[in-house]
């Protein structure tokens, strides 16, 4: 550490100067991310708030009161408005918690968890962390879990089910009903990770599309995972567990007597956490309502069609599966897609990579201008391939 400070302005220049190398969303070019820009009202209440933590909510009580809004707010969205959750690190927290309550509510000595191949690496994570056996099952032609292997894959040692409600690589929905079913008739708890779709699916639904049933109106849905610092465009960190009901949660209860705002009861895994995160959340359901989100989403997936059916006419590439979110899988059968992706990233853009696939993420911050400029680099690419 240097001896003497420098000033403020200073200190930020070389900010600026050290950061310039960094992606930018206004830029366009971040293609392959499930998050985005934060909204400006998210932005301007994050910074007004900073100090707020619901590590010790004694001292925060209507911070802690906004969480309890923003949880029955979500729990609406996703039909239960007697959910029990909080809003937390992001997607892997989210996800490691659901697990984590259904290990201290159900394993014995040793337990299994039945997750999608398609299933986010935080599972592994959690598996890991908890110490059950993860058993992964293959997916149908629609990229969804196969619920006949799934129900194959159930044994004595089985504690849960977990469903993808907008997946990682192509942001597909599983077939939840059918889960849940499962779940039911095995007396097993069922995770689903909406941590993409969950603020995507239920616009898509009001704007008209055929959505399947993803949420707690399935009897068999236990607790779900929902982001608001991916499609939610809240700043990070806000990922979002809901549980059923209060006992899931409990589950996951501990009791912290010494706080400065004296006994609380907390259910996240770390103690410190943003306030101002939560409260700008509340503030962005609260700006831009069911309506708002619905434009959103409405503009995302018309530019994820606009997407599709242009990679569609480039010979030689085609996309995955037809999207259900605002995701697009591109493939080829004539090149390796592993070059394509690397000399679209010597292109500036910034793109993900599946096994078999490109993944592009039609975020808020990409518009239609983007989607040609990109499509003409993907033209040039693939032209260049042919010789
Ligand atoms: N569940 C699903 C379905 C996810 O896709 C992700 C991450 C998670 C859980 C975990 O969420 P957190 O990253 O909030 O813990 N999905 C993104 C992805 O893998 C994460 C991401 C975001 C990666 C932005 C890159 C990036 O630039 O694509």
């Amino acid at each position: 550490m240097r001896e003497k400070g420098l000033p403020a302005e200073a200190v930020l220049e070389e900010l600026k100067r050290k950061l310039h190398g960094d992606f930018t969303f206004e830029s366009g070019r971040i293609l392959g991310s499930m998050c985005t820009y934060p909204h400006r009202l998210a932005r301007q209440v994050y910074a007004e708030f900073l100090e707020k933590n619901l590590g010790d909510p004694g001292l925060f009580p209507a911070t802690a009161e906004i969480e309890r809004e923003v949880i029955q707010t979500l729990g609406e969205l996703l039909s239960n408005p007697h959910a029990s959750g909080n809003i937390v690190t992001g997607g892997t927290e989210a996800n490691v918690l659901a697990l984590w309550a259904f290990k201290n509510l159900r394993m014995k000595n040793d337990g299994e968890i039945v997750v999608p191949v398609s299933a986010h690496c935080s599972f592994d994570k959690a598996a890991s962390l908890l110490g059950f056996k993860i058993v992964r099952v293959g997916l149908n032609n629609g990229f969804q879990v196969d619920v006949e292997a799934a129900r194959k894959a159930i044994t004595p040692k089985t504690i849960a089910l977990v469903g993808i409600a907008g997946t990682t690589g192509l942001g597909v929905v599983d077939p939840i009903k059918e889960l849940s079913d499962l779940a039911l008739e095995h007396n097993l708890l069922l995770h689903v990770d909406a941590a993409f779709g969950g603020f995507v699916l239920p616009f898509l639904k009001e704007l008209g599309y055929k959505i399947p049933e993803f949420d707690f109106s399935l009897p068999g849905v236990s607790s779900i995972t929902i982001d608001p610092h991916k499609m939610g465009l809240a700043p990070i960190p806000a990922g979002g567990i809901l549980f059923r009901n209060e006992e899931l949660r409990k589950a996951i209860a501990w009791k912290v007597s010494y706080l400065a705002g004296g006994e609380i009861e907390q259910s996240t895994f770390v103690g410190t956490r943003s306030g101002a995160s939560v409260i700008a959340v509340w503030a962005l359901l609260h700006h831009l309502g069911r309506e708002g989100y619905r434009k959103i989403v409405e503009r995302c997936m018309r530019v994820t069609w606009k997407l599709a059916e242009g990679v569609k006419q480039v010979d030689g590439l085609d996309i995955i599966t037809k999207p259900v979110t605002n995701v697009v899988g591109i493939k080829s059968e004539d090149f390796d897609i592993k070059l394509i992706a690397e000399k679209l990233r010597e292109k500036g853009w910034a793109v993900a990579l599946f096994p078999r696939y490109i993944r592009i993420v039609l975020m808020p911050h990409i518009h239609e201008s983007h989607v040609e400029r990109f499509l003409e680099d993907l033209k040039k690419i693939v032209k260049e391939l042919k010789g």
